[in-house]
């Protein structure tokens, strides 16, 4: 297949809360248009876009999955998009490489905790939106409720394009009051020609085509001038008029159906190529001064069949098999070897991809999630995806001793496929830190490591990088003298240490007069402080925050060296350190905590038990947001709390603020737990 033009393609992310049925939507699209032949469901664990064991056990989706189908001429790429928060990195992707958004919403539920989310950072993009409203089968399920919920929530511009026919399992169509027809339900077949608007129907898809048209217009002033005068306005003058207004962000199309049904799908696909933009109606081919080919790299996986794989939009160009492109981040040279369509886990090999077009290609060896690849290399801004932060962060072990390499390098590598994972080793406390979105995400890229790479690793709750500094100044001297026949050992150094202002930091400074310690031993002074600071006295933590004035001392002609000089350095820093006052420091966090504002005063109350500072509550849409600053240790088992406190309706992030002193009580028990740990250790 030659390529597509930019005019013919259509890039959309199926974004949304989870369980809203999007994987059953995509099932359903690629269905109607003729890709796959049966309709697969999500019970028998059939469907294109849920592929991977992990989504077959959990029945849900945790990979963003690429698929694609033809519909009027057009290539529409179809991203179907994990909902759950602890995947969110995935959507983050998709965002970053399509011109549309397809919200769905559950028509029991409207709209939810990620719906807001996702369109939040749809807005911040500028992304044309277009909503389906799903589900409308099930019990309880209300269109028109929904559609409420989205103006009220989402924005004010959301129209109907589409009506019910009927309700809950009495629904037997969709009007499109767009081209005014209707599709009646062939019940999971595939959705036949368009048929005439029946008579109960005509009224009400009257009103919501003058609501449509009453909205379209206000964004096109030719076409306002025609409609007051009371012109009939023909479909197509309609249609171009909504497109650019989706193009624009001031119309949000609202659709509906039941994906499980293959209902509203005939017109949801009319919807998204003539209502989405191409990305040469959008503008979001690239010219990178320079470069012929650019193609961002969105997303890398390990496929069990074809090895690596790496999704790419092509940002200008043409990318074709034989091509040698040159990846930005690391300056190696890649052949495209094989580029390939993407049906979910299905691929079949491509010719090319032209600019615009989203694709795959397999055995590219360093290329990774966020790189640039160009057929020169030319300075070029690399697209930036945005990751959010991981919240959640455990201490890993192998299981089996000995392995600590090879867990090591399986982590890292799914951190490449997923740079919301992260694998860190804290120098402070030695461990190895794998953090993420939540518990779930971890545990699903540690079965993931276990299954491909073969390596099994514990979590554990990871230990808090405490530090310590001091508060007042203090004097000491130190002597080091050995004289055991042969040649003896002399250090001698007074020194003077003081707090730096904000806890940060490390400075020596020699004020060493008439050479009482030469030159070339002063040094070692310094070297011999550091040793002593690396762990402190109170918790076993590295001191930071002091200045050290080396202001004295004396020397030997024959006995004196630098290890001498060095351990009297962290000798008098021992003594001078116990009589500075010191405190211990401790991570504080900021949090942002995303809850129902019926749950509010429950966490609220939870929070102030976990010696949190409340900053402000945002409420916005029957949900609120509080801020607060928050110790770390007090909030490393976060999520289960919130999960029970919410009814699992809450979402947080946090990140690293600063250090801040430990309340006496608070660090009387760390040190106590310190000394303790020590004792055992020491028993061993
Ligand atoms: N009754 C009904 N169930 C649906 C519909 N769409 C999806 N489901 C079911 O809802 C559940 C979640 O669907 P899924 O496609 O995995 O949702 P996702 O998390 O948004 O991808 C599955 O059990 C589906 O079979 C629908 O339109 N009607
Ligand atoms: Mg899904």
């Amino acid at each position: 297949m030659p390529a597509f033009e930019p005019g013919k393609l259509r890039n959309v992310a199926v974004v949304g809360h989870r369980g809203t049925g999007k994987t059953s939507l995509v099932e359903a699209l690629l269905y109607q248009a003729g890709e796959v032949n049966r309709l697969g469901t999500i019970e028998a664990g059939s469907t294109v876009s849920d592929w991977d064991d992990d989504e077959h056990k959990r029945r849900m989706s945790i990979s963003l999955s690429l698929t694609h189908a033809e519909w009027q001429g057009r290539k529409v790429n179809l991203i179907d998009v994990p909902g759950d928060p602890s995947f969110q990195g995935e959507g983050r992707c998709a965002l970053r490489v399509v011109e549309g958004a397809l919200f769905v919403l559950s028509g029991v539920m409207g709209v939810e905790v990620g719906t807001a989310r996702t369109w939040k950072r749809a807005e911040e993009l500028g992304l044309p939106r277009v909503i389906f409203v799903n589900m409308l089968d099930r019990e309880r399920a209300d269109f028109f409720r929904a559609l409420g919920q989205a103006q009220e929530q989402l924005s004010e511009r959301c129209v109907a394009v589409h009506l019910p026919i009927g309700a809950e399992h009495e629904l037997t169509g969709i009007v499109d009051v767009l081209h005014m027809c209707a599709y009646m339900s062939p019940e999971g077949a595939r959705e036949g020609d368009p048929v005439p608007i029946p008579d109960e129907m005509a009224g009400l898809a009257q009103e919501y085509r003058e609501k449509l048209l009453d909205e379209v217009v206000q964004t096109d002033e030719a076409l306002m001038e025609k409609y007051l005068e009371g012109e009939e306005l023909g479909f197509e003058e309609v249609a171009h008029a909504l497109k650019d207004a989706v193009t624009r962000g001031v119309v949000f199309p609202v659709a509906c159906g039941v994906a499980t049904k293959n209902l509203g799908t005939h017109a949801l696909l009319d919807l998204i190529v003539e209502g989405v933009p191409s990305p040469a109606k959008m503008g979001s081919i690239t010219h990178i001064d320079g470069a012929e080919t650019a193609a961002f790299v969105f997303k890398t996986l390990a496929d069990p069949f074809a090895g690596r794989i790496n999704f790419f939009r092509v940002l200008q160009g043409v990318v074709r098999p034989d091509q040698t492109l040159v990846d930005a981040r690391t300056h190696a040279k890649e052949r495209m070897g094989s580029l390939l369509f993407q049906q979910g886990k299905e691929h079949i090999s491509a010719q090319e991809f032209g600019p615009g077009d989203i694709g795959a290609v397999a055995k590219l060896k360093e290329v990774q999630t966020g790189d640039l690849l160009l057929d020169r290399e030319v300075p070029a801004d690399v697209p930036e995806i945005g990751f959010p932060e991981p919240v959640m962060s455990f201490a890993v072990t192998p299981r089996s001793k000995g392995d600590e390499d090879k867990v090591a390098a399986a982590l890292r590598r799914l951190g490449e496929e997923d740079p919301t994972l992260r694998l860190q080793r804290n120098p402070q406390t030695g461990e190895e830190i794998l953090s993420g979105m939540s518990q779930m995400h971890v545990e699903v890229a540690l079965e993931r490591a276990k299954r491909r790479f073969g390596v099994d690793v514990e979590l554990h709750p990871p230990r808090v990088p405490y530090l310590e500094t001091i508060r007042a100044e203090s004097r000491a001297h130190a002597r080091y003298k050995k004289q055991t026949g042969g040649r003896g050992q002399f250090g001698d150094c007074t020194i003077v240490i003081e707090p730096i202002e904000g806890n940060v930091g490390y400075e020596f400074v020699d004020q060493i007069v008439g050479g009482v310690i030469p030159q070339g031993f002063r040094p070692a002074v310094d070297k011999g402080v550091q040793e002593a600071m690396a762990h402190g006295e109170l918790a076993g933590a590295p001191i930071q925050g002091v200045r050290v004035r080396l202001v004295d001392g004396s020397y030997h002609t024959v006995d004196s060296s630098e290890m001498a000089f060095k351990i009297a350095g962290s000798m008098a820093f021992k003594e001078a350190y116990a009589k500075a006052n010191p405190v211990l420091l401790e991570p504080i966090m900021e949090l942002e905590v995303t809850v129902p504002d019926e749950a509010v005063g429950a966490v609220n109350g939870d929070l102030n038990s976990r010696r949190a500072r409340l900053h402000g509550m945002e409420p916005a849409a029957g949900m609120t947001t509080i801020k607060a600053e928050v110790p770390m240790s007090e909030i490393l088992t976060y999520a289960q709390s919130l999960t029970s406190l919410t009814g699992g309706r809450g979402d947080y992030s946090m990140h690293f603020l600063r250090y801040e002193e430990v309340p006496q009580h608070v660090a009387q028990r760390v040190i106590a737990e310190t000394q303790r740990e020590r004792e055992t250790v020491g028993a061993h």
